[in-house]
């Protein structure tokens, strides 16, 4: 269900909008799309939260929106993502309801044993390696992180960092039930075939753990 969630990067997509983006992520096997658009006011957001909504619908696949409640209600998302920094899970679930998603970043078992207990659906841990796509991002906790996150809570663990081809079944194996990734996906020239090769390197390790 989580396997593979590709989180939109327009400086990286070199001139494909957000969701022309979502919908090469999904049809290369993407299980979630996360719309994070840092800098938008909020109206461009909007258009293309719908059109991610729409296209996630046609491929019966998730869709989350970075950081904005207002923008997951009026767009009708499956969910937010949220960090340490931004509003609380209490409130955000007040606002949104029982049915919606809501993740939450973390970067150790405190922090995801808290997230759970405030009624976060899944956590995502990192940054695993080092990454060059968020500048603030606490970098390389490595996989020491995922496994005890992983031994921490019983909500799905999601890791993000840093991850690719070369590392991405390491992750898998040291605990995590997905990988949400940028850089590895979203600066492709094709992104379809760079999503399906992680989604089935995902696939491949899993029997085996
Ligand atoms: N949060 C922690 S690391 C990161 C975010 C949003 C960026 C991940 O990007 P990449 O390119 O997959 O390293
Ligand atoms: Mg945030």
């Amino acid at each position: 269900m989580f396997e593979l969630c590709v989180i939109t990067d327009r400086a990286l997509s070199r001139g494909l909008s957000e969701s022309e983006v979502a919908r090469l992520a999904y049809s290369g096997g993407a299980d979630i799309v996360q719309l994070r658009m840092k800098e938008s006011d909020g109206k461009e957001m909007l258009e293309q939260a719908k059109m991610i909504r729409d296209i996630s619908d046609e491929y019966s696949k998730f869709f989350i929106v970075n950081d904005r409640i207002d923008i997951a209600l009026m767009s009708d998302a499956d969910g937010v993502h949220l960090g340490q920094s931004d509003v609380p899970i209490e409130l955000a679930r007040k606002l949104l309801g029982d049915d919606k998603l809501i993740g939450m970043s973390v970067h150790n078992a405190g922090e995801a044993t808290g997230a759970e207990a405030m009624g976060a659906d899944y956590v995502c841990v990192g940054s695993i390696f080092k990454t060059y796509t968020k500048y603030d991002a606490l970098q390389s906790l490595g996989l020491d992180a995922v496994f005890t996150v992983k031994e921490s809570v019983d909500i799905p663990v999601m890791a993000i960092g840093g991850i690719n081809r070369g590392n991405i079944q390491d992750v898998i194996r040291a605990g995590a039930d997905g990988v949400a990734v940028i850089s590895a996906v979203v600066s492709k020239t094709d992104i379809s075939a760079a999503a399906h090769e992680l989604k089935d390197m995902i696939l491949k390790v899993r029997p085996n753990i």
